[in-house]
């Protein structure tokens, strides 16, 4: 029997270290990942800090970017892929929502939603996050958030704060 492949939406961000070069080798690693096809990756875009207290201006900015790709994985399959790759690039879980050299998001998951101890799939900060919905239109203008609705009209109304950032010409995938 052949596997379905099922679309999905990967966010990345880095706030550490070398956070452009790490986002596009974990997206190349990904891309390269058995179970993992046709990885589209948009471009990364500086954004300010969110942390438990709200957007910090003095905490190092991330990158942040998103990609595309089908899977034929199930999604805690997944969720070990991208959290293999993390640890490869040094992430430590310790303060949550703190720095990190490299954080793997998984946004949606075809249409499933998934809820346990180790998986909420929608994200659940997906629509209110503006330096997710940002890279993402630029991959996919006409972009829609399960449950949420167009991704233009969810970012009109937060305001996008994020800038388009220039990355060396080799780098991107
Ligand atoms: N987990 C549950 N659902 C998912 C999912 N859909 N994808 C679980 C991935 N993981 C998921 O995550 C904690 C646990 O979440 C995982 O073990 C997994 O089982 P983590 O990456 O270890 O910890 P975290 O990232 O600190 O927590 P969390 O809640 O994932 O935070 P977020 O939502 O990732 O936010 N500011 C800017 N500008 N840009 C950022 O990218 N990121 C964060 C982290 C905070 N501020 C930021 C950014
Ligand atoms: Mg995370």
């Amino acid at each position: 029997m052949i596997a379905q492949r099922v679309p999905v939406l990967l966010a990345f961000g880095a706030n550490l270290g070398d956070r452009g070069e790490t986002i596009r080798a974990a997206q190349q690693r990904l891309a390269e990942a058995d179970g993992v096809l046709d990885l589209v990756a948009s471009p990364l875009r500086e954004t300010i800090a969110l942390t438990v207290d709200g957007p910090d201006d003095d905490a190092p900015r991330y990158l942040n970017g998103v990609a595309t790709a089908e899977t034929t994985l199930d999604p805690h399959q997944l969720l070990d892929l991208v959290q293999s790759i993390e640890s490869d690039y040094g992430r430590v879980r310790d303060t949550h929502w703190g720095d990190r050299t490299l954080d793997i998001d998984i946004m949606l998951f075809g249409g499933r939603v998934v809820s346990d101890e180790r998986l909420q799939i929608p994200h659940p900060h997906a629509f209110e996050r503006d330096f997710v919905l940002a890279p993402w239109l630029d991959l996919d203008p006409d972009a829609v958030l399960m449950g949420h609705g167009r991704v233009t009209e969810l970012l009109a109304r937060i305001g996008d704060t994020t800038r388009r950032f220039e990355e060396p010409t080799d780098a991107t995938l």
